[in-house]
């Protein structure tokens, strides 16, 4: 059944963000930040060396890289469908990353996640940010700070600039989705504790990734993949166009078989099914 998110696409078009609350369950929860843990240990992850990464912030990138935990969070069936509504279904994961505040993070400069992509704003969301809390997002822990109805500006803001800020917050098993023009930016952890989210980056399928993911996920890893996580790493062709390989798509490199219609077999369909005239060549 699908979803009716008329009241949350209401919201998200007004404010440029919507929180969903109870999506993800503890148990998940638990093993995410687990895996975490896990992880930073492993590979020795400290805080970042930049002040917009946080110098204490623990991030953690290409998570899908790092065990089948995190190949659940992109294709979660609660925040996928909110995804898929705004973007179309044929969107990307962009990025998949971890952004642990830890205590002592003073507030992150308020940017917009698309503000590197030149194209005139205001524009239709092409990315989207849906960051899950796995612990709940406070004033005083951190929560991320947005600017309601920026997402509609014409302009970002400079390095540094300030503006008036709601506070996000949100209980733990929520997830927040935020227009890739929205100023935001993450806040000030006052409390001995830490936050803990994943950032679940999405892109308009034709958009570039952030992350690059063909390259950054081993095959051998990115072949034990649900299909649907297989298609929004970019195992896919985006309109039958965008991503092939010679003429192809790029999912029989996982092994699969495809059943896309590349776009100039659809041209042909189109043709007949509208015109009803044999298709000439050249
Ligand atoms: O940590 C947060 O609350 C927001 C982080 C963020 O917006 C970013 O790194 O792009
Ligand atoms: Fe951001």
């Amino acid at each position: 059944m699908t979803q009716d998110f008329t009241k949350e696409l209401a919201d998200f078009e007004r404010d440029g963000y919507v929180v969903l609350e109870n999506v993800i369950d503890s148990e998940l929860i638990s093993e995410l930040k687990e895996a975490l843990l896990r992880v930073e240990h492993d590979l020795g992850i400290t805080g970042r060396d930049t002040d917009f990464e946080g110098r204490q912030t623990i991030r953690i990138y290409n998570l899908l890289a790092h065990g089948e935990t995190f190949w659940k969070v992109p294709v979660h069936p609660r925040t996928l469908p909110f995804a898929e509504a705004v973007l179309d279904d044929e969107l990307q994961v962009s990025s998949l990353s971890a952004i642990t505040l830890c205590p002592g993070q003073g507030a992150q400069p308020l940017h917009a996640d698309d503000q590197l992509i030149p194209v005139r704003k205001p524009h239709q969301a092409f990315t989207l940010n849906c960051v899950w809390a796995l612990t709940d997002f406070t004033e005083d822990n951190g929560a991320t700070r947005v600017v309601p109805g920026s997402h509609k500006a014409g302009d970002m803001p400079d390095f540094g600039q300030d503006a008036e800020t709601v506070v996000a917050e949100m209980p733990e098993g929520s997830a927040i989705f935020w227009h890739g023009s929205l100023w935001h930016g993450g806040g000030t952890n006052r409390t001995d504790e830490r936050r803990y989210c994943v950032s679940n980056y999405y892109a308009a399928g034709f958009i570039r990734q952030q992350e690059n993911q063909q390259l950054g996920i081993p095959l051998d890893v990115a072949r034990q993949f649900p299909r649907r996580l297989q298609e929004l790493c970019g195992y896919s062709v985006y309109k039958g166009l965008y991503g092939h390989v010679d003429n192809g798509d790029p999912i029989t490199m996982l092994g699969r078989t495809s059943d896309t219609k590349m776009i100039w077999e659809q041209s042909y369909d189109d043709m007949f099914e509208t015109e009803g005239r044999t298709p000439s060549k050249g």
